[in-house]
């Protein structure tokens, strides 16, 4: 069902990160905003799902990647400068889906394919390509997203890097970690943002046949939402600059290592930034 016009609908991905970032913009539109009607929802299934629904107009904002944007959405090919990746997605979302790139907001959350402490040091592993030689004897475990994205996921890591597990499962993105912790799998694809690295004792292996391209998150906004509310621009913006590696890290370690709820974490650091108050 369309949402009724009056509404800005924001939406986000399924993990914390996502939802996190969703918040903050909600709480920012909210309160800076005035008389106009703004719903979040959060925690949808997937990439795809959000990005049919911003097309579709089902969402007006949510927050998206800029290597998700250039290899998953538009299928252009793998490119490692962050300004030309931004400055792609920009040009060809505004142009082919009238969908507009806000300013970064400064952190990249890139894919990266990490191992226990332990496995590392059994089989020497430090770069993704020393996989190639022991992979016949570990499970790959990730999210169901990671297996179908053909560019950046489990298609193309195990085919450039001549990988070939003995087995693969599928869980939920949010029980990842503990999955590992379990020894249900013994390779998976992190997000290099993930609060759980902290805790879990995971070594993340370098890419280095640069598999993934950067990702820097920023908000995507539909334009016919813009153009009826201009101030959507601005007022997401000042989110930009204000979130590093570093930072956004220990927000996610407090959703999903200390178990605070995404509201709350987002609410506190918009209020800590002065940004909200
Ligand atoms: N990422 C890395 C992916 C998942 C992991 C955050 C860029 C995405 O949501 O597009």
């Amino acid at each position: 069902t369309p949402k009724s016009s009056d509404t800005i609908v924001i939406g986000s991905k399924n993990f914390s990160e996502n939802i996190v970032l969703g918040d903050m913009m909600y709480d920012l539109l909210k309160a800076k905003l005035k008389n106009v009607k703004i719903q979040n929802k959060p925690d949808l299934a997937s990439t795809l799902v959000a990005w049919t629904s911003i097309q579709n107009g089902q969402l007006d904002i949510y927050p998206e990647y800029t290597g998700t944007g250039l290899v998953d959405i538009l299928k252009k090919p793998v490119n490692s400068n962050t300004d030309q990746v931004y400055q792609t997605v920009k040009q060809d979302y505004d142009q082919q889906y009238h969908i507009s790139w806000l300013n970064p907001i400064g952190f990249n959350n890139t894919y990266a394919i990490a191992v226990p402490k332990a496995i590392a040091d059994k089989y020497h592993l430090k770069k993704v390509s020393d996989l190639a030689a022991v992979s016949s004897q570990l499970t790959f475990g990730a999210d169901p997203e990671f297996f179908t994205r053909h560019d950046d996921g489990y298609p193309a890591l195990t085919s450039k890097y001549g990988l070939n597990f003995q087995s693969t499962k599928q869980v939920d993105v949010g029980l990842k970690y503990e999955a590992v912790a379990n020894n249900q799998f013994q390779v998976t694809d992190a997000y290099s943002t993930d609060g759980a690295l902290i805790r879990y004792n995971l070594v993340v292996l370098q890419d280095d046949k640069h598999l993934f391209p950067p990702y820097y998150a920023a908000p995507i906004v539909r334009q016919d939402t813009l153009k009826a509310h201009p101030e959507i621009s601005s007022i997401l913006n000042e989110l930009s600059g204000k979130i590093d590696n570093e930072t956004m890290k220990q927000l996610n370690y407090q959703v999903d290592v200390q178990h605070k709820s995404a509201e709350d974490v987002a609410r506190q650091f918009l209020v800590s930034k002065g940004l909200l108050s």
